[in-house]
This record gives C-alpha cells, sequence and structure tokens, in this order.
C-alpha cells in the first residue's frame, strides 16, 4: 500500500528512522509545487485530510482538477494496523493524504511505500496545504484559487501567501471595502485579515462557514461539504455572503447560522469563567464538539493582546484525558516546540494542540505557565 502525504505541519516524526519514507525535498517553492504537482494528478483510492478547512479545501481543489468527486474520508486520529488491513480487505492500494496532522498517530510501519512532501522539509516558507494544491494544480483557476484562500486564511498564514490573498480582496473589493488599503501597502496579515479597524471582515464569517459542517455536522459534515461543491455550479463570495440557491451556498450558509450562535453563548461563559495566569488564560470549553474547541480558540486569540496564550481545555472522560488547543500571537514562543519537548503533543509556532492524561494536567499547566511567563 502507497501513502502520499502534502502537509505542512511541525511534527515529531522521525522519519529517517523509517526505511519506507521517503521525504521529498525541493530547492524553492516554485520547483517544489512542481514536484508536488507529480504527484496530484495522479488517481488515488482514498483521499484522507484533517477535518480542518486547509485539509478540505486542499480535497475539493484536488477534485476540481480531476473533475470528479474523490472517494473521501476525514481522519484525525491517524490509521492503526487494524484500520490499514481493513483498507487493504477493501482494495484500498493508493492513499493520498493532505494537510495530516494525523500522521504522527498512524503505523508508518503498515505501508510499502509513503512520500511526504512538506515545504518544512526543506526549510522553505511555511506556506499551507490548500496554497500548495492549488498553486500545482492552476488549471483550477479562479475558484480553485478561492477555495486555497480560505484555506490559507484559516490556516493564518496569510502573511506567507500575499499575493494569492491580495487578488482576491482586489476581485472582491465590495465586500472588503477595509482590506483595500492593506493590500495597497502590501499589509494584509493573519489578523487584520479577519479584523481591521476593530471590526470583523467578510473573512471571518468565510472562515466560520468552512468551520461549520464538521462542527455542527461531524463526520458527515465535510463529506456533504465536498461532494455539494464539485457536483454543482461554482460560486463567487458574493453568494456565500447574500445567499444564493446554489445548494452548496445553502448548506454552508445553514450551518455557518448554527455555529455563530453556538459562538457567541460560549463568549458569554469565556468571559465570566476564564482563569488568568500571567500571559496564560485557561478556559474549560464547555460545547463538547469536535472541532469546536479548535475554531473558538483562534476567535477568543483573536480577540485577545499580543503575548497573551489561549488554553482552551476539554475533558475526554472515556479517555482519560484533556485536551489542550493552545493559540498565541507571539510566534517566539513557538508551542508547538514546547509541546513537543514536554512529549505530550505539537503544530505550529502559534497553533498547537495536545492531549493530557487527567494525573499529569497540573504538571502540564505548571509547565506551560513556567515556559511562557519566563519570557520577557
Ligand atoms: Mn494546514
Amino acid at each position: 500500500m502507497k501513502l502520499v502525504i502534502v502537509d505542512h505541519h511541525q511534527l515529531s516524526v522521525e522519519f529517517d528512522k523509517f526505511n519506507n519514507v521517503r521525504v521529498i525535498t525541493a530547492h524553492n517553492l516554485e520547483e517544489f509545487y512542481k514536484i508536488v504537482r507529480i504527484y496530484l494528478v495522479e488517481d488515488y483510492d482514498l483521499i484522507i485530510s484533517d477535518e480542518d478547512p486547509d485539509g478540505i479545501t486542499s480535497v475539493i481543489i484536488y477534485g476540481l482538477y480531476h473533475k470528479k468527486i474523490p472517494n473521501f474520508k476525514g481522519n484525525r486520529n491517524g490509521l492503526k494496523k487494524e484500520q490499514i488491513d481493513e483498507l487493504r480487505k477493501n482494495n484500498i492500494q493508493k492513499i493520498l493524504a493532505f494537510d495530516w496532522y494525523a500522521i504522527q498517530y498512524t503505523d508508518l510501519t503498515q505501508f510499502d511505500e509513503i512520500i511526504y512532501l512538506s515545504p518544512r522539509s526543506s526549510n522553505l516558507t511555511n506556506v499551507n496545504t490548500s496554497d500548495i494544491v492549488y498553486m500545482a494544480l492552476p488549471e483550477t483557476v479562479k475558484f480553485g484559487r478561492d477555495i486555497s484562500a480560505i484555506g490559507t486564511v484559516c490556516d493564518y498564514l496569510v502573511d506567507n501567501c500575499r499575493n494569492k490573498i491580495n487578488s482576491v480582496v482586489l476581485d472582491y473589493r465590495n465586500l472588503f471595502p477595509e482590506l483595500i488599503n492593506l493590500v495597497k501597502e502590501n499589509k494584509l496579515d493573519r489578523y487584520n485579515i479577519y479584523y481591521a479597524g476593530n471590526k470583523k471582515t467578510k473573512f471571518f464569517d468565510l472562515s466560520l462557514m468552512f468551520w461549520a459542517p464538521f462542527i455542527i455536522e461531524e463526520e458527515t459534515g465535510n463529506e456533504s461539504l465536498i461532494k455539494l461543491i464539485l457536483e454543482n455550479k461554482e460560486f463567487r463570495f458574493e453568494e456565500l455572503i447574500n445567499g444564493s440557491e446554489n445548494p452548496s451556498v445553502k448548506y454552508l450558509n445553514k450551518n455557518y447560522l448554527t455555529l455563530s450562535n453556538l459562538i457567541d453563548e460560549e463568549r458569554k461563559n469565556f468571559d465570566k469563567y476564564k482563569k488568568v495566569v500571567g500571559n496564560v488564560v485557561f478556559y474549560n470549553v464547555r460545547m463538547h464538539k469536535s472541532g469546536f474547541m479548535s475554531k473558538f480558540s483562534s476567535i477568543m486569540l483573536d480577540e485577545s493582546e499580543y503575548g497573551i496564550v489561549i488554553a482552551m481545555r476539554g475533558k475526554d472522560i472515556n479517555k482519560n484525558v484533556i485536551k489542550y488547543s493552545l493559540r498565541t500571537k507571539k510566534a517566539d514562543y513557538n508551542l508547538g516546540n514546547i509541546l513537543i519537548k514536554l512529549g505530550v503533543g505539537g503544530g505550529h509556532e502559534t497553533a498547537a494542540g495536545c492531549f493530557v492524561p487527567f494525573d499529569k494536567e497540573e504538571w502540564f499547566e505548571n509547565e506551560l505557565i513556567k515556559t511562557i511567563n519566563s519570557f520577557t
């Protein structure tokens, strides 16, 4: 069984310990996109991705290029031997994985061959997966660009893909009047794309829209979204904002409305019950829905000061662990690295996550508080 992964995460997996893994490197992004293209024009028996908008938009762009609805399965927990055996029984021989952080929880030895494609392996600019897929498949033109812009904004990587985001804003100048000057000054960044002049921009809503299917409808949400977008007409952002008869737009709008209401409710509790220790803000998320915590922590971060670390906690009583979702605007903290060093998780510099057993909760939180508050 062959596994091809297009990704951009900071991982704790040491690939050189596996002789079935080939880590592909490139001298620059242009060359990287060209190499990725060779793998993306191929057909696969199964496409998997994380359930976040970066992964999902990658799958959509791949589907646009191939003009068909791929056999898709969201996967956040990795593939273990039993699941891989099951896939093999179902004649799955080639798998393509997008934006797949769960590779860390996967039995890599079960595959005959693994190709790992990430700009990080060559120390290139950290571009998100949907950007890589769009740049590798430019035939998907404007719709591919728009869809990949959503992935980039949701992944907080606007600064690294500014040309694309600038062109989207200018193309929809009526939707983003407060961003036009920032484009002209080439000053768009991961934060002002959501909030400019103390006001939420339409990218705030667009980003929530692409999170909503999974958070509200769980596993089936993204499957429905991918299918609806690929079987219906392409749409423009105006339709998403103003509504339209397009079934995929209707589906996004419906789930977005439900999600916005949940967020407003949770925000009230956050303001009331958050615990602040120096620069770390802890909060027990009340809404138990997959993906909700991750998006909610990002929104609370956007609304916070520079230097703050938002630490959202969610108890998993079945697994006896606490899930943490960490967010900060200060990349110097390198949250992903802190979690890797503590041996509990990983992620990006400004967004990371981990699972901590109940009996290690105090230890972990003390270590986190100590590390963050030792920065000056
Ligand atoms: Mn990503």
